[in-house]
């Protein structure tokens, strides 16, 4: 995702974080605003693009070798590359926070790719998850990568900022606590095992790449490629980006509460 997704995500997470949660890594972090997680929610997608963070750039996505739209699926020793991948970064930052290894860099980037294995093109191998995709979105020329991180849900919010985001994230708060997920968002968190990072992330990504076969390619990259996106694909992405980043919120504040009460 792009800036509005992972400060949005951020956002739906500190509404369902237990209150000692919130102290916790509002204590780390050195910041008690009511945006302390937001506002690092980003740091990672910086970090990658220096020399220091270079290696971290892998950890954003799993390149899964499916065939979509006829075939979908992810494999972890198929699809993790040697140089690491979303759902062994979940691993390791994991185990760093449940040690207290408590830095800033460490949370900054538990709450960032938790965000990144529900965007469906982070779990896609295929033209290096879409990037290599040609499209054109209100008729400016991307790519299909792009459109599903940072496009489509800028266009369906009508901004990036901060305020945006605290928007977005209290409209999906509510569809989650009252709305239209109410019925499902405890289904949400079946199978979250803090012991077993790897497990548990790869059902999130294995859920999410489902989406590659049914809206992202549903008829192939021939049905996208050189496409205008911004009409009928749009409308259809949008109730997946919708569900996508809200289970991402929701995961990310049960993931952080396991957390604060099982550090070392
Ligand atoms: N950004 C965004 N959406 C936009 C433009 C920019 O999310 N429409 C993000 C990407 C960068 C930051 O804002 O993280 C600054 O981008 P830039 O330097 O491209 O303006
Ligand atoms: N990305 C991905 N899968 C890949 C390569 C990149 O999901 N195989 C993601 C990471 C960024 C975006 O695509 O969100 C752009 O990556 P880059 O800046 O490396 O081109
Ligand atoms: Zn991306």
């Amino acid at each position: 995702w792009g800036t509005l997704g992972h400060e949005t995500v951020a956002f739906i997470a500190q509404n369902f974080v237990a209150a000692d949660t919130q102290v916790f890594f509002s204590s780390i972090l050195q910041d008690t605003s009511p945006q302390y997680l937001a506002k690092v929610a980003t740091w990672a997608d910086s970090f990658r693009y220096t020399a220091a963070g270079k290696f971290s750039a892998p950890f954003h996505f799993i390149d899964a070798e499916d065939s979509p739209p006829d075939s979908c699926g992810v494999k972890y020793a198929r699809d993790c590359g040697k140089s690491g991948c979303v759902v062994g970064a979940i691993l390791n930052y994991t185990s760093q926070l449940l040690d207290s290894s408590l830095d800033q860099a460490t949370i900054n980037v538990a709450a960032k790719f938790l965000g990144d294995i529900h965007q469906p093109l982070h779990d896609e191998g295929l033209d290096r998850g879409g990037n290599s995709i040609a499209v054109t979105f209100g008729g400016v020329a991307t790519n299909l990568h792009h459109i599903w991180d940072t496009n489509m849900p800028e266009k369906l919010v009508g901004g990036y900022s901060l305020d945006d985001a605290q928007r977005w994230a209290n409209n999906l708060t509510a569809e989650i606590q009252t709305g239209v997920y109410v019925d499902e968002a405890k289904s949400w968190l079946e199978g979250v095992d803090i012991a077993d990072p790897v497990t548990t992330s790869l059902r999130w990504a294995e859920e999410t790449n489902k989406y590659v076969c049914t809206t992202v390619l549903p008829t192939g990259k021939d049905g996208v490629e050189n496409q205008e996106l911004s009409g009928d694909y749009y409308e259809a992405a949008v109730p997946v980006i919708q569900l996508q980043i809200a289970r991402a919120g929701y995961r990310l504040a049960r993931w952080l509460d396991l957390i604060a009460v099982g550090v070392r």
